[in-house]
């Protein structure tokens, strides 16, 4: 067989492989074992150093013509190939668009004690209030000392807590980040406005009403001339936002450390009006908040001279709120992620 003969039958052997083959990998190996480098062809080529000098180039153009022409060859096969691939997949990955989706993204809740923080920080917020928190580790000067709860002061007993150190224990109420807003603050801008919402911690056992961390919310007013009138419109206008615009409110003498005089906040039953049920125990009143006068010794541990100005302050529970609001008879809900109870507050949000 001439070298012509020899590269007409490579060809034609080639073409009819690539008719053939159907799949990817068999392409592949034609392709490698015809236009490779030990493939026939570069082998046939080989044979033309014993060819008269003329005829070389003529055969080398030929060869290279079929090289081509295999090499077009492959690539159509390679395209149809393709086009079957992606022609199965379709058959295959058919989308009926008419499914209705799964609802599998679904939506989380606000927990309901962010819900209650958040509604009473923009409440406040509409009344020119500024919203500070603060650090809840902190220094025993700030928690006790500057609240007028010196060492071996009987309130400390109430307000045990974790103690990092003598000096630095885990915040048991908001209010000294009050004092070091208080502290810092110029009169010459105005009246201080604040509330300050967080963690707190006690050293307590958890039960049904008790947790040894829970939240708050204190508000502090120090003004000229601030007096229990304004407290009480201010306690108004927060319970009748969170139980209802129908509600009463009523002081009874209390007392804390840091305030004098000092009351206890009960509001009308948002169950029965005030006629009395099970929810009030049958008094028609309910008790929300503790308030009072910012004691003197309180302004002047911060220093603010108490001959010229005064203050209210008043601590709320969001925990207690939220118990009180919504029936949660055991506050350990709040904490226990139980997602039953979390999403039983979907949508409670304003
Ligand atoms: C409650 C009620 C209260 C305050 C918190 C306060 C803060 C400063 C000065 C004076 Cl900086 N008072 N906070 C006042 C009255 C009551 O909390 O039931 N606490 C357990």
């Amino acid at each position: 067989m001439s070298l012509k003969e020899n590269l007409e039958k490579l060809k034609s052997e080639g073409l009819k492989d690539i008719a053939d083959s159907k799949e990817q990998h068999v392409l592949n190996d034609i392709r490698v074992k015809l236009l490779g480098k030990k493939g026939p062809i570069t082998d046939t080529l080989r044979g033309m150093k014993d060819l008269p000098a003329e005829e070389r180039p003529k055969i080398g153009s030929f060869a290279n013509k079929i090289k081509e022409e295999l090499a077009q060859a492959i690539a159509d096969k390679q395209e149809e190939i393709n086009k079957a691939i992606i022609n199965e997949k379709l058959k295959k990955e058919t989308i009926d668009v008419t499914l209705p989706s799964r609802k599998s993204n679904k939506i989380g809740t606000q927990h309901i004690l962010n819900q209650i923080i958040d509604d009473i920080e923009e409440l406040f917020i509409g009344l020119g209030y500024q919203v500070i928190s603060g650090p809840e580790v902190e220094e025993d000067k700030y928690n006790f000392e500057k609240m007028n709860i010196p060492k071996n002061h009987p309130a400390r007993d109430m307000q045990d807590t974790f103690y990092i150190n003598d000096e630095l224990l885990m915040r048991t109420h908001t209010s000294p980040q009050q004092a070091r807003t208080m502290e810092k603050h110029d009169f010459s801008k105005g009246a201080l406005k604040m509330i300050s919402p967080g963690k707190v911690y006690r050293r307590d056992t958890d039960d049904a009403t008790h947790s040894h961390q829970f939240n708050q919310i204190e508000g502090l007013v120090v003004d000229k001339n601030v007096t229990m009138a304004d407290l009480k419109g201010t306690l108004e206008v927060l319970v009748r936002h969170v139980f209802g615009e129908e509600r009463k409110i009523r002081f009874r003498p209390s007392y804390f450390p840091f305030t004098e005089p000092s009351v206890e906040v009960d509001i009308t039953c948002f169950a029965c009006g005030g006629s009395g049920c099970r929810i009030c125990k049958f008094t028609g009143w309910i008790e929300v908040l503790g308030a009072g006068l910012v004691h003197p010794n309180v302004l002047k541990n911060s220093g603010i001279d108490p001959d010229i100005y005064s203050g209210f302050a008043f601590g709320v529970g969001p925990d207690r709120f939220a118990m009180l609001k919504y029936g949660v008879e055991d506050i350990r809900n709040f904490y226990s992620n139980d997602v039953r109870f979390i999403e039983q507050f979907k949508g409670e949000e304003a």
